[in-house]
């Protein structure tokens, strides 16, 4: 049966990869993000009914805004995916930046969580629904430089497993996804626009890519009603671990 799913963050990444396999899948999709101009030619782009909302998750007032004003037909959302987020510096914990910091936090947490708010109720009334929540193998152990990128990818494993109690009650399911290497705007982003030193990011080993993570994605969506796909870890093979990547000299 055809899904509503809504995705943040749809714009680039492993936002528009599950916004592309879920279409490939014949569910109707609502993409967030803040760029509105990426948002309609994507939805120009997609063999699926699109709907876009253009806000940014740390504004709790437009999210709840636009969620309220979503038309009777795309009101019953069957999947949320909780995608947008981001990493900003490298830096040690001691020197890292305070606007980097409540830009993560606001995001990767408090966007996180105000999307879950905003409707993970009609969720609960409606018995149906699914949170995807992409996390990272960031949120399993903390990598030089990580600190507060880290410990926001570790808070969305937490607020998974909360949730997933919250709800184990009801029809409800919970998924964290967790990549590891996945080659996309991501370095690009941390490094605010050093393209050389986010290459470096990639070197000598095969990253995952955007697609491979929106695979798993859909497969969990689609699981029967009785399995929940409660947690995945998805690495490139040279990798074991945040912090252990093997490249080829
Ligand atoms: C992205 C994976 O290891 O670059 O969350 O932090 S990592």
């Amino acid at each position: 049966m055809n899904k509503i799913v809504l995705i943040t963050g749809a714009t680039s990444g492993i936002g528009l990869a599950c916004a592309r396999k879920f279409a490939a899948n014949g569910d109707k999709l609502i993409l967030t993000g803040r760029n509105e101009h990426r948002l309609q030619e994507i939805k120009q782009e997609l063999d699926a009914e699109v709907l876009t909302l253009v806000f940014d998750v740390r504004d709790r007032e437009k999210a709840a805004e636009c969620i309220s004003a979503l038309p009777d037909e795309w009101q019953k959302i069957d999947v949320l995916v909780n995608n947008a987020g981001l990493a900003l510096g490298l830096e040690p914990e001691y020197e890292g930046n305070y606007e980097d910091w409540e830009t993560m936090i606001d995001t990767n947490i408090k966007g996180l969580l105000t999307m879950t708010r905003l409707i993970v109720p009609g969720m609960v009334q409606r018995g149906c629904g699914h949170v995807i929540n992409v996390g990272s193998v960031a949120g399993d152990a903390a990598y030089a430089g990580g600190n507060v990128y880290c410990a926001t990818k570790a808070a969305v494993k937490v607020l998974s497993d909360g949730l997933r109690i919250d709800v184990a009650g009801t029809p409800i399911r919970v998924t964290n996804l967790k990549p590891g290497l996945v080659e996309t705007n991501f370095s690009n982003t941390r490094f605010h626009g050093d393209t050389d030193r986010a290459a470096t990011v990639y070197q000598g080993i095969q990253p995952l890519t955007g697609d491979d993570i929106a695979d798993v994605a859909v497969f969990a969506a689609n699981a029967p009603a009785h399995v929940q796909i409660a947690e995945v870890l998805i690495l490139a093979t040279h990798q074991a671990s945040g912090s252990v990547i093997v490249r080829k000299k």
